[in-house]
């Protein structure tokens, strides 16, 4: 069987960081602080977080910090819950949790609810931005606990989407941060449950079709907040032991293609349900091995495809959660490596 070609993968996810002006780089400029998620957490996998300037990093993440305390894709961008998470993560790799000012990252994730309940309509919260441009800061200063909806469940921003993405963001992010006790958990838990399906598995909001991807939200969510006794883990374990297919790799729903993103979300939703060994392992890392380019390096969704930084992430976090030699745990829950939620939780 192939190995892990570590060098390759490192060379190419420096590479892409390096050049802004790559097809790769110009496709993720709204996204970026997505990708420096998965590329430097799969670098830190592989060992080699230190092949990268801290400082440099640091600097930029903080330059997409809005007032609010929410964090944008880019620089110059609107804040989303989406790139906050990525944000605090990164930071969190790095040891630097120290540059937040905690209490408004957190009072951030709590107003995105707030704001849509204020200003429901496009126009309305148009036109008081317009009369004040400070809006989003004073908004964000209110003091008011569980700023979630009525029903429990969050909003990605201030335009109101709602999805079980988004109650994961946002219970991930407090976590890390310490501030869980700042929303309502006990509403957080019974929407994720109202999005529950007869097949065990979980859709974006109540009655939408189950997605590995969703799993692993819902999943996570309940594992973050001590709730996974409310999954039926035989039934949910069935449906997600299914996803694999003939050639060992994963699909994120019937009679889908296999992608190695599902790695992820797949295993790392049957690990906390303690059913992994309910899928074949080997069969799995030889599929992920598959869709390397060995020349190159970076992994891609399927053999033969072109590669990026994403799949490069999930295919190296997949090997983690696999064991693969060589390659440091990551925490299936947060996301992050083993030793990274560990120094969060247990150090000073
Ligand atoms: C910290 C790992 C981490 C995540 C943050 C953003 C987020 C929380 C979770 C996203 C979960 C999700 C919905 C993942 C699925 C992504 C995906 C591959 C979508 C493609 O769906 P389809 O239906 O593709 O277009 P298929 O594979 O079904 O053909
Ligand atoms: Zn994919």
């Amino acid at each position: 069987m192939a190995e892990l070609a570590v060098d390759k993968h490192v060379k190419y996810i420096l590479a892409v960081e390096k050049n802004k002006d790559s097809f790769e780089s110009v496709v993720m400029d709204h996204l970026r602080m997505n990708g420096a998620y998965w590329g430097l957490t799969a670098l830190d996998l592989l060992g080699k977080l230190d092949s990268v300037n801290v400082d440099e990093v640091i600097s930029w993440i903080l330059k997409c910090q809005h007032e609010s305390g929410g964090f944008s894709g880019n620089i110059g961008h609107d804040p989303h819950i989406l790139y906050t998470l990525s944000a605090v993560q990164v930071l969190a790799l790095f040891n630097r949790l120290d540059v937040l000012d905690i209490d408004k990252v957190a009072t951030c994730i709590l107003s995105c609810v707030l704001l849509m309940k204020l200003f429901a309509h496009r126009w309305l919260y148009e036109s008081i931005v317009s009369s004040c441009t400070s809006c989003f800061a004073q908004v964000s200063k209110l003091d008011i606990t569980g700023l979630q909806n009525e029903d429990g469940s969050f909003s990605g921003d201030m335009w109101g989407e709602v999805d079980t993405r988004f109650s994961y963001i946002a219970i991930c992010c407090l976590s890390i941060l310490c501030c869980l006790d700042k929303i309502n958990v006990e509403k957080a838990v019974s929407y994720i449950l109202s999005c529950k399906n007869l097949d065990g598995g979980f859709g974006c909001t109540p009655g939408g079709e189950s997605h590995a991807g969703q799993i692993f939200c819902c999943v996570g969510a309940l594992a973050l907040t001590g709730s996974l006794h409310y999954v039926d883990k035989d039934l949910l374990g069935w449906w997600l032991c299914e996803r694999q297919v003939k050639s060992g790799g994963l699909n994120g729903r019937p009679e889908k293609l296999p992608d190695v993103c599902y790695s992820w979300w797949v295993l790392s939703s049957l690990i906390m349900i303690d059913r992994v060994h309910w899928i074949d392992k080997e069969k799995l890392v030889k599929f992920i091995l598959d869709c390397q380019d060995v020349e190159n390096g970076g992994i891609s969704d399927r053999p033969d495809d072109a590669v990026d930084v994403y799949h490069t992430y999930f295919g190296v976090a997949g090997l983690s959660l696999l064991n693969y030699p060589g390659l440091k745990a990551i925490d299936p829950a947060y996301a992050l490596p083993v030793d990274v939620v560990n120094r969060i939780f247990f150090s000073g």
